[in-house]
């Protein structure tokens, strides 16, 4: 491909066609890379999966997966530089800091790099799209009907999230406490609410802290797959199922033992395979200038159709769905 793209490059020079260093040929492919919160982490895997899934129906095109090993900002800023240096066509990222971001994303579109921010925003300053994966105060009042369903309807809750600067979770935190402000739910306590940091083993010993420290605990939400998966071992392991209960956000197939021993009864996701699969496409269309990320635009995403550009140059998906021993066999196979 490389040989192919200097011997049409010194075509274009000696038939004098204009042709510009940095110019897209054909037989160069279009590189695109997702950037995500940190390595590891499975709901990332899986949108990366969609990513490629989609990267193969564009044909011309390369996708690559990098992230930092711990969710932080500063990790993200050192690969989009490095990315900026490799001269790729897009970035598409699940962004640990909504504003830190902003100063480096602003630098990669300045140099022609297209940023779209996917699961978790960038603010709307640096980047042209952020692709959500479902209504914020959807999630909000998903989290917290869940959470009302497994406590019973009344009692203590507290809410283990990722880390605290990421846009996402602090969101669709937001919009818990706006859904436990309500009638419906005035009956629940939010007590605490604290930071796994989107790491297994601090997750782990922040769920340890609060079954110990609150002992009338009757909920963790954890709105983060790392976070619920390490709070529901937390409670088989502190023998407290069956009085406390996990839910929240994550994966079929890292919480379906953990739906069979009891410590969740219920929790939400959306498919990430599809999330990755449109940011990718989004950031395709982009590049490849078949569309603007207007308001009001539609953008062609694959066998997702075309997917709306809405106030704030942000774009939704679905609803969560949720899970719960009835159909987590059939999903845990795929993500
Ligand atoms: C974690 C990440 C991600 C979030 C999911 C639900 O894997 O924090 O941003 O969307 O959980």
């Amino acid at each position: 491909m490389r040989k192919l793209s200097k011997v049409l490059f010194a075509a274009g020079v000696v038939l004098g066609v204009g042709l510009q260093a940095g110019t897209v040929f054909a037989a160069d492919p279009i590189k695109i890379a997702m950037v995500v919160k940190s390595s590891g982490n499975k709901f990332f895997l899986a949108a990366y999966d969609g990513a490629k899934e989609a990267a193969k129906e564009m044909g011309n095109v390369n996708v690559t997966l990098t992230g930092p090993t711990t969710p932080t900002a500063e990790g993200q800023i050192e690969i989009i530089n490095s990315l900026i240096a490799q001269k790729v066509s897009a970035i598409v990222i699940s962004a640990n800091d909504p504003d830190a971001l902003v100063p480096i994303a602003k630098r990669a579109m300045q140099r022609g790099i297209k940023v779209v921010s996917f699961d978790s925003g960038i603010a709307e300053g640096g980047r042209a799209i952020q692709l959500n994966p479902s209504d914020s105060a959807l999630v909000g009042t998903k989290l917290a009907a869940l959470a009302s369903d497994a406590a019973g309807g009344t009692g203590d809750i507290a809410v283990l999230s990722a880390t605290a600067q990421a846009t996402n979770q602090n969101l669709w935190i937001g919009e818990l406490k706006k859904a436990l402000a309500t009638s419906q739910y005035s009956k629940l306590k939010l007590v605490a609410t604290v930071y796994g940091d989107d790491q297994t083993d601090k997750s782990y010993r922040e769920a340890i802290g609060l079954l110990r420290s609150h002992t009338n605990l009757k909920v963790i939400v954890a709105p983060t797959a790392v976070g619920i998966t390490a709070a529901a071992k937390a409670v088989a392991d502190e023998k407290k199922i069956g009085k406390v209960y996990v839910t929240g956000l994550g994966l079929p197939s890292e919480l379906e033992r953990h739906v069979a021993n009891g410590s969740v009864k219920s929790f939400a996701i959306w498919n990430p395979v599809d999330l990755g699969y449109t940011a990718t496409w989004m950031a395709y269309q982009l590049v490849t200038g078949n569309a603007k990320g207007n308001l009001g635009e539609k953008i062609p995403a694959g066998r997702m159709g075309g997917i709306m550009i809405g106030p704030r140059k942000e774009a939704v998906m679905s609803e969560p769905f949720t899970f719960d021993s009835g159909n987590i066999k059939k999903f845990a196979t795929i993500f």
